[in-house]
């Protein structure tokens, strides 16, 4: 087939070439310019190696071409970002942008896909009134939604292996999708209506935010308890039917703490549980400021070296990472931030070049993301640069022993057992 995938993202640029490695021929584009010459010029712009992979076999194929222009094709998949807006609602603006510029290209028989992450009803309330302004009969078309579902750090493996979920406007338009994905995904794929769909892929991120909203709400309740989070969850999991996540500083990224916004924006009145998941989770930066604060006092320029900047761990992406909050929760209480972070790009409040620069002086570090290559930091090179040894470990990533033994306090969040009282070491540099 001939298919052209607009937006060339996280989803949308291995897609396309799994599409063309698959043997269709693929057009990709992406409204951003300097991308598409990237591209081009075969620097893709996601950081994962299986996907730097795909992108450049598919590219030296013949068979994925970046285009400037929208290609007429016979299948058009919309890959485009939907973000939510600064008061917390959705915003659809790209799809409708994409259902609009897809629309003159059609003229009966072709499949338009929309595997963006959307509020139930997205694809009969926004796509196809877009078809309809256009003088396009959605019934002369197919029109499905399949929503992505992989998870970023293995977005190849899980573009073949994941199994699923194609919600077609009308049972036809379902199974013409199922064929085209059947191409190039091993996993099963099952056919059901859009709205459907559309609020399956929600209520998957929205189970893991509630899911990780009581890990870290064991994590506060654990470290009044005196008791440890990590061990009461790990040996809780031991049963055969509990499974709960890990308490971290946050939930980051651009679809858990969006997705479940999409219910409650249109349901306020029926997601009291999932709004109450959002809060926990979103408060969990000002906890970790807390633990600093009952050892460094604000209001003294104390400076804090914050380690990890993405979103979650071995990942460049920074959007709506912890650490963005971290940072400006810790300003406004007017402490200094030095933030590491050697992978991470795009963290809009600036990263330190070098650990030895950010620990240089600091009060306290603080692990936000557990990247393996912060596995072989030596405390015992770190605590001399700094002037009190403080590390507030929000991952338990660190070997608590080998810290303290280089003279540090150590605060583990969730471990209640790790909390001390306020007395640091110091380097006598105040
Ligand atoms: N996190 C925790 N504790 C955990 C697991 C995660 O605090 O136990 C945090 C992470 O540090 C991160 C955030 O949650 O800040 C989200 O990370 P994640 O790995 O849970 O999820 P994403 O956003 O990378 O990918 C999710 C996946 N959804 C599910 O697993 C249900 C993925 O399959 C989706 O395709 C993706 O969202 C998406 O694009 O919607």
């Amino acid at each position: 087939m001939k298919v052209t995938v607009l937006g060339l993202g996280y989803i949308g640029l291995p897609t396309a070439s799994m599409l063309a490695l698959a043997g269709h021929r693929v057009f990709g584009y992406d409204v951003n310019v300097a991308m598409r010459a990237q591209l081009r010029a075969g620097a893709g712009h996601i950081a994962e190696t299986e996907v730097r992979d795909i992108v450049a076999k598919a590219l030296a194929s013949g068979n994925l071409s970046i285009v400037d222009d929208l290609t007429a094709a016979d299948a058009y998949i919309i890959c485009v970002p939907t973000p939510n807006t600064s008061d917390g609602r959705p915003d659809l603006s790209y799809v409708q942008s994409a259902a609009k510029a897809v629309a003159p290209l059609l003229h009966g028989g072709e499949l338009v896909i929309l595997e963006s992450t959307v509020p139930p009803g997205t694809l009969e309330r926004t796509v196809v009134p877009a078809m309809r302004a256009a003088s396009v009969d959605p019934d002369s078309i197919f029109l499905a939604h399949c929503p992505e579902r992989v998870i970023p750090g293995a977005i190849v493996r899980e573009l073949k292996e994941n199994g699923r979920i194609i919600g077609g406007r009308r049972p036809e338009d379902a199974s013409r999708a199922k064929a085209l994905y059947a191409s190039f995904v091993d996993g099963e794929l099952i056919e059901t209506d859009s709205t459907t769909a559309e609020l399956v892929k929600v209520v998957e991120n929205t189970f893991r935010d509630v899911n990780i909203a009581l890990a870290n709400e064991l994590a506060v309740l654990c470290e009044d308890l005196e008791v440890d989070a990590w061990e009461v969850i790990r040996l809780a999991n031991k049963h055969p039917r509990v499974d709960i996540l890990n308490p971290g500083p946050g939930v980051g990224g651009h679809c858990i703490p969006i997705d479940p916004q999409f219910l409650a924006d249109a349901h306020p009145f029926a997601t009291e549980l999932i709004q109450t998941a959002r809060r926990v989770n979103a408060r969990m930066p000002n906890h970790i400021v807390r633990r600093v604060r009952d050892h460094v006092p604000s209001g003294e320029h104390r400076k804090i070296a914050l380690l990890g900047a993405s979103y979650k761990a071995d990942v460049d992406d920074s959007r709506e990472s912890p650490s963005e909050k971290l940072v400006a929760l810790f300003e406004e209480l007017d402490y200094e931030t030095a933030v590491f972070d050697p992978i991470a790009r795009g963290f809009k409040h600036g990263l330190y070049p070098s650990l030895e620069a950010a620990v240089e002086g600091a009060d306290a570090v603080v692990l936000v993301v557990g990247h393996r290559i912060f596995q072989k930091l030596d405390p015992v090179d770190i605590g001399p640069r700094m002037r009190s040894r403080l590390l507030v470990d929000a991952r338990k990533f660190f070997d608590a022993t080998q810290w303290s033994d280089a003279g540090f306090t150590v605060e583990t969040l969730g471990d209640g057992r790790s909390r001390t009282k306020p007395m640091l070491a110091t380097n006598g540099r105040h």
